[in-house]
């Protein structure tokens, strides 16, 4: 038997700016600590192996203090015997920055479809995997799973591991349904040579089983990126895998709970506005993710968020928004 680590959609570098213009508190550090506390038990447990499903940072174009804080506190897992699995997610654009990390004898990258086989405690295992495949996955799946070289009749354990929307999975605090379709993986796309799909890019954690039965994964991602994931607890998993039998724990992470107030659209009182706001703040943790929403255009032009951050606690995340259907930009909320 082996004992895995599995977690995903890190997005590190999230709010995390390298010279911030203004002083305040910023989400970024919630994530690094989520991260660390995740290594931190992999020791502590003692696994076998851990394997990030993809969307290790925030972006593609990633500040070097942000790369070295990602990829240096790996070194004293590697060290300890610990093998590592990295998919290559789509906000890393399918590819990770390099760095010497990627040398070390047990660290394993998924950089194009490929397989690693080990003898684990005496467990034959073989660990594939391939970058996030950003359009038209239902077409290219069975391509790049030929590539990996997995065999179907194995007495090895196979594991996959990658980076995709999976039809029937979940997401959002209105359960929105993937359903089959160009870049959708389908649940029958799955051969039943597999013994277990690992993937990230779904933040909600959930199982689903292809329809041979195959586990498929999702650890969901280690802290709310956006506010479709308010309701959802975060987390990673533990499995303990054997070539008969595969089972798991959810192992939940602290994360910032986040509230939402739609401002009276004929409110247009400054004072009032403010008091309002304070009102509703004080029903809220001290260290929510605090969102406001205006009712009128008009109101953001009363209302300045730096005034809105000298009256609120100094450990709120603050966001004041136009009304719904003017928002200046928008979450690519559900699966990023
Ligand atoms: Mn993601």
């Amino acid at each position: 038997m082996i004992k895995v680590l599995f977690f995903a959609d890190s997005h590190l570098g999230f709010d995390f700016p390298i010279r911030p213009r203004i002083h305040r508190r910023r989400r970024g550090w919630d994530f690094f600590k989520n991260y660390q506390l995740i290594l931190d038990t992999a020791v502590e447990v003692g696994v076998d192996a851990l394997v990030h499903g993809g969307d290790v940072f925030f972006r593609s174009k990633i500040p070097i203090p942000i790369i070295q804080k990602t990829y240096e506190p790996l070194l004293p897992v590697l060290e300890r015997g610990i093998k590592m699995f990295f998919v290559p997610g789509n906000h890393e654009r399918s590819r990770l920055p390099a760095s010497p990390i990627f040398h070390h004898k047990n660290f394993h990258l998924f950089d194009r479809p490929r397989s690693f086989s080990f003898d684990m405690n005496g467990l034959k295992t073989t660990w594939g995997g391939f970058p996030n495949i950003r359009h038209q996955v239902q077409k290219d799946f069975p391509a790049h799973l030929a590539q990996i070289g997995f065999e179907s009749e194995s007495t090895a354990l196979q594991i996959l591991c990658i980076h995709q929307s999976i039809e029937d999975a979940v997401v959002g605090a209105q359960n929105y349904t993937f359903r089959k379709g160009p870049d959708v993986v389908g649940r029958d796309q799955f051969p039943d040579y597999l013994d277990l799909v690992l993937s990230g890019h779904i933040h909600r954690q959930q199982i689903l089983r292809s329809r041979t039965g195959t586990p498929i994964i999702y650890s969901g991602s280690i802290e709310r990126t956006s506010f479709a994931e308010r309701l959802e607890t975060k987390g990673f998993f533990i499995l303990n895998l054997s070539k008969d039998e595969i089972n798991w724990e959810f192992r939940p992470l602290p994360a910032r709970s986040m509230h939402e107030m739609t401002l009276a659209s004929n409110q247009l009182d400054r004072q009032n506005l403010i008091k309002v706001i304070l009102e509703q703040s004080e029903k809220i943790p001290d260290d929510a993710i605090f969102r406001i929403r205006s009712g009128v255009e008009k109101q953001l032009e009363i209302l300045k968020i730096a005034d809105l951050r000298k009256v609120l606690p100094e450990s709120m995340n603050i966001e004041l928004l136009p009304p719904v259907g003017k928002t200046r930009y928008t979450w690519s909320a559900y699966s990023d």
